[in-house]
């Protein structure tokens, strides 16, 4: 490095930000960098040469926003996140730049329509739903408030399969992504990081006499960083998303050549490869698979050597402000194996002593917990672990053993809050819990709605909650505005910013001035022209998909997220079935025509997910071809649900189900989407449902089935044949499902769903909502009927949404659990 020759970059003038630089500069990539011309041409590489002209000003920003941290010496927030599910980058950069008009001359400069170019750019899919998207809106906000934050994360060469649909069942497909390059990203060999595999654990005596320990024998593996800049709204501020890839090394390949075989060389080489090739599908945990721990330790330990390198090269071996300057915010416990590698190059590398690094490691982890599902949390065999990653297996039974000692000094004699807490289970077949590991190593553990977190403390983690009752809290999750209206409905938001002004962009709660406008006839209708016009989109996207027409005049009912028995897609197809049966039994006076749009992908060994697809699929086929419904009843599982679909659907929503068994959904976040956009909700108590509710009040929500309370005690003696045989409507929906009306082709298919609502052990007590669902939807239709009342609750339902912005989700985290200074950038010198 040191006799490395500088190059002088500090006298280059930045990019311009007129239209005439981005022409320039866009046909210079087009035909310099990329080689087309208008005669060998796609318009892919339209897109590609658009995507460079931004990705040079977002440079500019990245480079200005790491001087001014370094300058500040600022504290730091390491985003630790599996999945960030991004999405689509080039309208957000256009939009986050301030390019203004001068972005829209310059397009019609070079004869390029926005929307057009805007759909060459494949999804960057790399999560399963919320919690990745949470990632990805989380980034947004930070970078927004000028909060110095990294995300750390995995670079998948396959991102969430593509869904097809197939005789109503789901096919999943590969999503090579990558595919015809990603402009965003800056490949950084430089900071490449090794990270160990296998091997033993060795004591040795150092030359002044001490006791070390060391892992040899290791089968390394090169963690490559790729930079993606995360902009800022218009604040100059471009933070970085890294994301990691492996590679083997060349000491890896040599081994095996040696040895003499060199087919074995390259496939040792794509193992290690492999580690970086696919995001696991499954959006609750599949317990168990080495690939999957493997890429959590990966990214725990690259991500954590690129902070010691940072470090190192600022203060040397001198650990003292460490915990001062860092956080690492781990989302969900899988990349929780970080607090062991942490304590481990403290330790080993780094020649602290246990308590020295035990200091500083609770000082700076942070964990957030998403889930409610005890069987969804996370366990890694000891043996496993032990296999994998001797070292850190060694340290988490170190950490173990001390948090055990901490029980009994807590609980003498009673080895039952020994057993319940322990992170490692007793036993035969021992299993580290990654939970425990997590809540002992952090000095912060979330939930991510009121409910959940009440519920994670008086539940599953209550004894954690009593011994140490300030570790725990909430942070209601949240959605970046930008991305969430401003980009996806620019009707909307013009309407809005016409009324009262931009501020809502960086302020939500300034949204609460539409309210008086609620009760402005000439306001109302043009707010729902623009419903209007946006459902037309939806309608579009639909015919698309799958080919179905929807009536632009009847309800949109909406249920768009991954499929899951407690999200209770179910229960919405039961009401579909029984809308047909009250069309059949010409039951339609004062009819409120309706379409219902489900969609959302099922993890591919999820049996009763799979088939609750196909029988949204088979029911969809039945209603829709049947001429009775015609204008009345359409129903549409809508295939591959994404981020962009998420873009189209939820502007042109008017209901919102959000219909999860109470205590079951820890926040959800689509609905704070809809929310945003105007539409109504349906929905349980449950998640962030509930602040939903408050925040626009009771009479402009559609409340339905039990409460978290209600759930716990029916559980008890839960009845469903008795529910069935109670509800005349209940038990004409389930004659019919049973009589194999919808599948007459396939005999007895849908059994094992048919069992599921009637048995009594039926953890999602589907059969107990459905008749307060019904009589919801009745509320619904009776009032959408009414359109100045819908139109009025749907404006009251925008205007209330401030509370959702992830910025001010955002704003806590940094309030309670960070403590980052907000900095703006200056230029560079010489910039
Ligand atoms: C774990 C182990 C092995 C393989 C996969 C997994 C895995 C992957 C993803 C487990 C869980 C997930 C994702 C969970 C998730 O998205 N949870 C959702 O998080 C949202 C953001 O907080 C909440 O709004 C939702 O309520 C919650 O379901």
């Amino acid at each position: 490095m040191s006799k490395h020759k500088k190059i002088e970059t500090t006298a280059l003038t930045p990019p311009g930000h007129d239209s005439e630089s981005l022409v320039k500069d866009f046909r210079r990539y087009f035909s310099h960098t990329l080689g087309r011309n208008h005669y060998q041409s796609t318009p892919h590489y339209e897109y590609i040469a658009l995507a460079m002209t931004l990705r040079d000003r977002l440079m500019v920003g990245v480079n200005n926003t790491r001087h001014t941290y370094e300058h500040h010496d600022s504290r730091r927030v390491c985003y630790l996140s599996m999945e960030y599910l991004i999405g689509r980058s080039l309208r957000n950069a256009a939009l986050n730049l301030d390019l203004g008009d001068e972005f829209n001359t310059a397009l019609e400069q070079l004869g390029l329509d926005e929307e057009e170019i805007v759909e060459l750019e494949h999804d960057a899919g790399l999560g399963n739903g919320g919690l990745g998207r949470l990632a990805a809106c989380f980034l947004d906000s930070c970078a927004t408030l000028g909060l110095p934050v990294i995300g750390y994360g995995i670079r998948y060469q396959y991102g969430m399969f593509r869904q097809k649909i197939a005789d109503g069942h789901q096919i999943e497909e590969p999503d090579s992504w990558l595919r015809g390059g990603h402009p965003w990203e800056i490949e950084r060999p430089e900071y490449e990081q090794p990270v160990q595999f296998g091997g033993r654990v060795e004591r040795y005596i150092d030359d002044d006499g001490r006791a070390h320990t060391r892992w040899v024998d290791t089968h390394d593996v090169l963690a490559i960083p790729f930079d993606i800049p995360v902009p800022g709204y218009q604040n100059g501020t471009v933070n970085t998303l890294r994301l990691w890839s492996a590679v083997a090394t060349d000491e890896f390949n040599l081994d095996e050549f040696n040895a003499g075989s060199y087919t074995e060389a390259v496939a040792a080489r794509i193992a290690a490869e492999n580690i970086t090739m696919v995001l696991y599908p499954n959006d609750a945990s599949e317990n168990g698979k080495e690939l999957r721990l493997r890429q959590q330790y990966f990214l725990a330990s690259a991500s954590l050597k690129d902070v010691f390198r940072q470090w190192v090269n600022r203060h040397g071996e001198n650990f003292d402000n460490f915990a001062d300057k860092h956080c690492f915010q781990l989302n969900d416990t899988h990349p929780s194996i970080a607090v062991a590698e942490l304590m481990r190059l403290l330790i080993d590398v780094h020649g602290l002593t246990w308590d020295a690094a035990w200091n500083i490691t609770s000082n700076c982890m942070a964990y957030t917990n998403h889930t409610l599902l005890p069987e969804a949390l996370e366990c890694w065999s000891v043996g496993l672990l032990e296999q994998l990653v001797p070292r850190v297996m060694e340290i988490v039974r170190e950490i173990n053993s001390r948090f055990i000692a901490e029980i009994e000094v807590r609980w003498p004699g009673d080895p039952e809050y020994r057993e319940r807490m322990a992170i490692i289970t007793e036993g035969p077949d021992p299993v580290v819990r990654m939970a425990h590991l997590a809540i002992v190593g952090s000095y912060s553990v979330n939930g991510v709605a009121e409910l959940h977190s009440k519920l994670l403390k008086q539940g599953l983690f209550s004894d954690f909650h009593q011994l140490w009752p300030t570790r725990l809290n909430n942070k209601t999750n949240g959605v970046t505005q930008r991305r969430w209206l401003k980009a996806c409905n620019p009707e909307l938001s013009n309407l809005i910013t016409a009324s009262i002004g931009e501020g809502w962009v960086t302020d939500l709660e300034q949204l609460k001035n539409l309210a008086p406008l609620a009760r402005d006839a000439a306001f109302r209708e043009s707010w729902q022209a623009v419903k209007q016009a946006n459902k037309m989109k939806v309608a579009a996207l639909v015919k698309e998909g799958c080919g179905i027409e929807l009536y632009p005049d009847a309800i949109f009912d909406v249920q768009v997220k991954r499929i899951h028995e407690y999200k209770r897609q179910l229960l919405n197809v039961l009401h579909v079935i029984h809308l047909l049966q009250r069309i059949h039994r010409g039951d339609v006076a004062d009819w409120t025509p309706r379409c219902v749009l489900i969609g959302g992908k099922a993890a591919p060994g999820y049996f009763m997910a799979k088939l609750i697809i196909k029988l949204i699929n088979n029911v969809a086929k039945v209603v829709n071809a049947d001429p009775r419904t015609r204008g009345l009843l359409r129903l549409v599982f809508l295939p591959n649900y994404n981020v962009s679909t998420m873009e189209t659907i939820c502007p042109g929503c008017d209901l919102s189900a959000q219909i999860s068994t109470a205590g079951k959904e820890a926040s959800g976040t689509g609905n704070m989407k809809f929310m945003i956009n105007g539409a109504l909700t349906i929905g349980t108590l449950d998640g962030a449902n509930i602040e939903i509710r408050e925040a626009v009040g009771a009479d402009n929500f559609f409340l339905c089935g039990m409460n978290a309370e209600e759930v716990a005690e029916k559980r008890e003696q839960y009845d469903p044949k008795g529910i069935v045989a109670a509800d005349d409507d209940l038990c004409e929906v389930m004659e019919v499902l049973q009589s194999g009306h919808f599948n007459l082709s396939e005999p007895g298919i849908f059994n094992p769903i048919i069992d599921s609502i009637f048995s009594p052990h039926d953890a999602w007590m589907t059969a107990a909502d459905f008749p307060s669902f019904v009589a919801a939807q009745r509320r619904v239709a009776s009032t959408f009927g009414d359109r100045e009342r819908w139109t009025e609750m749907s404006i009251l339902n925008t205007a209330a949404s401030g509370h959702f912005s992830s910025d001010r989700t955002i704003r806590e985290y940094n309030r309670d659990i960070w403590r980052l200074e907000p900095v703006s950038p200056v230029r560079e010198p010489g910039h």
